[in-house]
C-alpha cells in the first residue's frame, strides 16, 4: 500500500483536501500526459474536513499540468526587444540586488514594486512582506487579491471593525434560506455549491435564491432567480429591507444590542418602495415580495457572494448593503447564518492574514496604524520607522506610476497580468516602460514573460510545502511530493535570499518553510487571525485546522473544539463591540450603457477553465470541455443584429476590440452580454475581455469594475472562421470587419 500525499488542490478557495499518489503504483499501468512524462493521480482526501472527499474537475486533473512547458531555469535579458539568455541564480539574484540598490539610491525606495498573488502560500506571501514593506521600506506590495476579495475585506472591516468571513462550510447544511448573489458558486465553487445542492433537494423547506443576471447553472437550480440588471444589487438589498422593515420582520434586539447606525439606515430604505425597486432592478414585485419573504420566514439566513458583488465600482457599498440584511434580522453568529464571502484562490484567505495588499500588514494589521506599524519594526528587529506610513501603491496605481515613469523595478510573481488587468491595452503599454520587471513564475511562456527583463522559475503546488488558508478559515498544510523541475525554486526561498543578500541576514535566517510558519504565527497572537496553535508539525499530525487557533488551545483540542463561527456572542472587533449598519444610495455602473455603446458586457468563468490557462489550457481533457472563447447574448437582442450562434462578431467599447463568435442563450437578459476571462493572447487571437474592460475602481476597496462596461456589436462578414478553429490554443487569423454589416444594435433595457 502506498501512503497518498495529502494536500490541498491548489484552484479555487473551496480548498478541497487531495490525496496524491505516484505515477509508479502495483499492479497499475502507468498514466502519462501527451510528452509522456508519468502522471501524479490525485484524489479527494476523505479526511479533510471541508470537502469530506469531493472534487471537481480541476482538482481531479491538476497533476496533468506539472511537466507541461514549465520554466526552469532563469532567464535574463538586458531589453524586450532582446532574446532570453539562461543565467545561473547567482548572476540572477545579483542583478536584482544590484537593480534593487541602485533604484534606493537614485528613486527611493518607493519606485519599487511587488504584485504578487492569491497562489501564493502564506509564507511566500509573509517573507515578501518582511522583505518589502520591512526591509526596504515601502509599501508598495499588491497582490491580484485587489482584482478579486478587496471589496470583500473592505465590507468586513467596515461593518464587523475586522475582516474575516464569519461563517463556515457547515452552515450550508444548517440554512433553511440560501441567498447566493454574485456568484456561480456551481461553476466556480463547485464543492461548496454541491453541499448546499444536496441539502435544498433533501430539505423541502429550505429555500435557495440566486441574484444574477445571467440564467447561470447556479441560477438553474435555483427557487427564485433574480436576473437583475447589472449592477442594481443595492437597490435590490435596499428593498429587501424595506419590506422586511414594514413587515416588522426584524430582530429589535439585535439591532439595540449589537449594532449602530440603524435609524440613517432606516431613512434611506423610505426611498425603496417594491414598485422602484423592482423597475429600477428590471424585475417583477412578485420575485422581489417572494425573495424578502424567505428572509422574513428564515430561521437560518445565509447569504453567499463572490464578484458579481466585489467587483464593482460600488463594490465595498454592495457587500455592506448585503451584510446590513443580516444585522437586521439578526441571522449571524449562529448555525446556517450569516453573510459568507467565498474567496477566490485557495490561498486568498491567507494572503489576508498575512498582510499581502498595499494597505495592510501581517496579523491583520492596518499600515495606518502607528501601533500595528511598531509592532512589526520591533518583532522585525528593524529600527523605529523602517515600515512606512503611507498605504502602498495599489495595482492600479502601479500602473499610473509605471506610466509616469516612476517605477525603478517591478516584480510580479503567481499571477499573469498581461491577460488579468482591466483595460488591458493600456496595462500592457505600462508594463512596457518598466525599466526592470521580475517575472516569477512556473510556467513558460505566459502572456507576462514578453514583458520581463528577468524570468525566475519558481517551484509550484506538489514542489514546495507550505500552508493555504481556505473560505472557511480552515489551515491546511501543502506537501512536496516531488523535486521542481530544473532549478525552479519556492518563491519565498527566492524572498529570503535577495533579503540576506541586501545584508537582512538576520532577518531571513530561515532553513525551511516550517520555520517562515512558525514565526508569522507568533506575531497574530492576540488578533482576530490568531494561530499561534497551528505550526507545521501539528498539521501533519492533526489535519487542516480552522483559526482562530490560539496557543493554549492544546493540539488536541485545536483541530475540534474551539467555535467554528464567528461573533456567535453577537460582540465585534469594532471599539465599541457593536457592528455598523451602512446607510447607503447605489450610484450605479461606472460606465453605464448609451447610445454609441448600448450593451452592457459582463466577464467571468467557466468550469473546467481556472484564470488565463496557465494550467487548465494544458490539459486536454478540459481544453476539449471549453475549447474556445464566446460571446454570449439574448436572442431578441441576436434577431435584431442578424446574428446566429456561431457567427462572428466585433466587440467594441471606448478603450479596445475583440472578435468572438456568439453563443445566443435565453440565459442572458437582453442588453447584457458575456464573455469568459480565460482567452490571453497565447491561447486565442484577439479575445481578450479586458481590452474592453474599464479600470474605474470602488473608492474605498480600490477594486476594478470587471463585471461591467459598455460595448457595441458588430456583426463581422460571415466567411469568417468558425469557433473551432479558434481552438486548442492556435492562433486564428481574422478577416477585416466588413464596413457594410456594421450595425450597431439598440437594445431596449
Ligand atoms: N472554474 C473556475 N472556478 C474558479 C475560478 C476560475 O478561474 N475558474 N477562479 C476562482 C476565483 S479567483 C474567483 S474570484 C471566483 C469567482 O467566482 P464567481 O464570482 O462565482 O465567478 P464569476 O464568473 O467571475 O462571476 C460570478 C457572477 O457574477 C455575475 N454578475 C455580473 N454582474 C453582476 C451584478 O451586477 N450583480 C450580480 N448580482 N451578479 C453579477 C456574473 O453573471 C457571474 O455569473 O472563482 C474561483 N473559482
Ligand atoms: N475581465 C475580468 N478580469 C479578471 C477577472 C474577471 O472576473 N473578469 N477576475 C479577476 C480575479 S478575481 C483574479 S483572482 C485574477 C486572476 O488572474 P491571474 O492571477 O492573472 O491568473 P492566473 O492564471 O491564475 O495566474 C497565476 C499565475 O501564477 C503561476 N503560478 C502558479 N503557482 C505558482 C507558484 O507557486 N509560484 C509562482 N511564482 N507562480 C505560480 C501560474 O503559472 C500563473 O501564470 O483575474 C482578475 N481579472
Ligand atoms: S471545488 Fe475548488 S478546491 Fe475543490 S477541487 Fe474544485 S477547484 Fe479544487
Ligand atoms: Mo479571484
Amino acid at each position: 500500500m502506498i501512503t497518498p500525499a495529502k494536500t490541498l488542490c491548489p484552484y479555487c478557495g473551496v480548498g478541497c483536501g487531495l490525496d496524491v499518489l505516484p505515477p509508479a503504483q502495483p499492479n497499475r499501468p502507468t498514466n502519462r500526459d501527451q510528452a509522456g512524462n508519468p502522471l501524479w493521480q490525485t484524489r479527494g482526501d476523505r479526511n479533510h474536513p471541508s470537502s469530506k472527499g469531493m472534487v471537481c474537475v480541476k482538482g481531479a486533473t491538476v497533476a496533468e499540468a506539472l511537466d507541461q512547458d514549465r520554466l526552469k531555469y532563469p532567464l535574463l535579458r538586458r531589453s524586450l526587444a532582446d532574446p532570453f539568455e539562461r543565467v545561473s541564480w547567482d548572476t540572477a539574484l545579483a542583478s536584482i540586488v544590484d537593480q534593487i540598490q541602485a533604484v534606493r539610491r537614485t528613486q527611493g525606495p518607493e519606485a519599487i514594486c511587488m504584485y504578487g498573488s492569491g497562489q501564493f502560500q502564506t509564507e511566500d506571501y509573509y517573507t515578501a512582506q518582511k522583505l518589502v514593506k520591512g526591509c526596504l521600506g515601502t509599501n508598495n506590495f499588491d497582490a491580484n487579491s485587489r482584482l478579486c476579495m478587496s471589496s470583500a475585506v473592505a465590507g468586513y472591516l467596515h461593518s464587523f471593525g475586522a475582516d474575516g468571513p464569519p461563517c463556515c462550510y457547515d452552515d450550508l447544511e444548517a440554512t433553511d434560506c440560501a441567498f447566493l448573489i454574485g456568484t456561480n458558486a456551481a461553476e466556480c465553487h463547485p464543492i461548496v455549491f454541491n453541499r448546499l445542492k444536496k441539502h435544498h433537494k433533501r430539505n423541502g423547506q429550505v429555500k435557495l435564491i440566486v441574484v444574477d443576471p445571467r440564467r447561470t447553472e447556479t441560477a438553474k437550480q435555483a427557487d427564485i432567480h433574480l436576473g437583475i440588471r447589472p449592477g442594481t444589487d443595492i437597490t435590490l438589498m435596499n428593498g429587501i429591507a424595506h419590506l422586511l422593515l414594514s413587515w416588522g420582520a426584524i430582530d429589535p434586539e439585535f439591532i439595540d444590542g449589537c449594532t449602530r447606525g440603524f435609524a440613517d439606515y432606516t431613512t434611506v430604505l423610505r426611498h425603496y418602495p417594491p414598485s422602484i425597486v423592482a423597475e429600477r432592478c428590471g424585475i417583477t414585485v412578485a420575485s422581489l415580495e417572494a425573495v424578502a419573504q424567505a428572509w422574513a420566514e428564515a430561521k437560518a439566513a445565509l447569504s453567499l457572494w463572490s464578484m458579481g458583488l466585489n467587483q464593482s465600482s460600488e463594490g465595498t457599498a454592495k457587500v455592506r448593503a448585503l451584510i446590513n440584511l443580516h444585522l437586521m434580522t439578526g441571522h449571524l453568529g449562529r448555525p446556517g447564518a450569516g453573510p459568507f464571502s467565498l474567496t477566490g484562490q485557495p490561498n486568498a484567505m491567507g494572503g489576508r492574514e498575512a498582510g499581502g495588499l498595499s494597505h495592510i500588514l501581517p496579523g491583520y494589521r492596518l499600515v495606518q496604524n502607528p501601533q500595528h506599524r511598531q509592532a512589526l519594526e520591533t518583532f522585525w528587529q528593524l529600527p523605529p520607522g523602517s515600515i512606512a506610513a503611507a498605504p502602498g501603491l495599489t495595482i492600479s496605481d502601479m500602473v499610473l506610476a509605471l506610466e509616469q515613469g516612476q517605477v525603478g523595478l517591478l516584480w510580479i510573481a503567481a499571477t499573469n497580468p498581461a491577460v488579468s488587468l482591466p483595460d488591458l491595452n493600456r496595462a500592457k503599454a505600462a508594463l512596457r516602460r518598466s525599466p526592470f520587471t521580475i517575472y516569477q513564475d512556473a510556467y513558460y511562456p505566459t502572456e507576462t514573460a514578453a514583458y520581463a527583463h528577468l524570468l525566475l522559475p519558481s517551484a509550484q503546488w506538489g514542489e514546495k510545502t507550505g500552508t493555504m488558508t481556505n473560505s472557511e478559515r480552515t489551515v491546511t498544510l501543502c506537501t512536496a511530493f516531488r523535486p521542481p523541475p530544473g532549478e525552479a525554486r519556492p518563491d519565498w526561498e527566492i524572498f529570503a535570499e535577495v533579503g540576506r543578500r541586501l545584508g537582512f541576514v538576520e532577518q531571513f535566517a530561515f532553513d525551511s518553510a516550517a520555520e517562515v510558519y512558525a514565526e508569522f504565527t507568533q506575531i497574530t497572537a492576540g488578533r482576530p487571525c490568531d494561530v499561534t496553535g497551528i505550526s507545521h508539525d501539528r498539521l501533519a499530525d492533526l489535519g487542516p485546522i480552522q483559526w482562530p487557533c490560539p496557543a493554549q488551545e492544546t493540539a488536541d483540542t485545536a483541530a475540534t473544539k474551539h467555535d467554528k463561527r464567528l461573533y456567535t456572542n453577537g460582540i465585534f472587533a469594532t471599539d465599541d463591540g457593536r457592528a455598523r449598519f451602512a446607510a447607503l444610495h447605489e450610484r450605479g455602473l461606472a460606465e453605464p450603457p448609451d447610445d454609441r455603446y448600448p450593451f452592457v458586457l459582463t466577464t467571468g468563468r467557466l468550469y473546467g477553465h481556472w484564470h488565463t490557462q496557465t494550467r487548465t489550457g494544458r490539459i486536454p481533457k478540459i481544453q476539449k470541455m471549453h475549447p474556445a472563447p464566446f460571446l454570449e447574448i439574448n436572442p431578441r437582442d441576436a434577431q435584431q443584429l442578424r446574428i446566429q450562434s456561431g457567427e462572428w462578431v466585433e466587440v467594441r467599447s471606448q478603450r479596445g476590440t475583440v472578435r468572438l463568435p456568439v453563443l445566443v442563450t435565453q440565459n442572458m437578459r437582453r442588453g447584457t452580454l458575456f464573455v469568459p476571462m480565460h482567452w490571453g493572447s497565447l491561447w486565442a487571437d484577439g479575445a481578450e475581455c479586458n481590452a474592453l474592460t474599464h479600470p474605474e475602481a470602488c473608492p474605498v476597496s480600490r477594486q476594478p469594475e470587471l463585471k461591467a462596461c459598455a460595448v457595441q456589436v458588430i456583426p463581422l462578414d460571415q466567411s469568417t472562421p468558425t469557433s473551432a478553429s479558434a481552438s486548442e490554443g492556435t492562433p486564428t487569423a481574422l478577416p477585416e470587419p466588413n464596413p457594410s454589416s456594421m450595425l450597431s444594435a439598440a437594445p431596449t433595457p
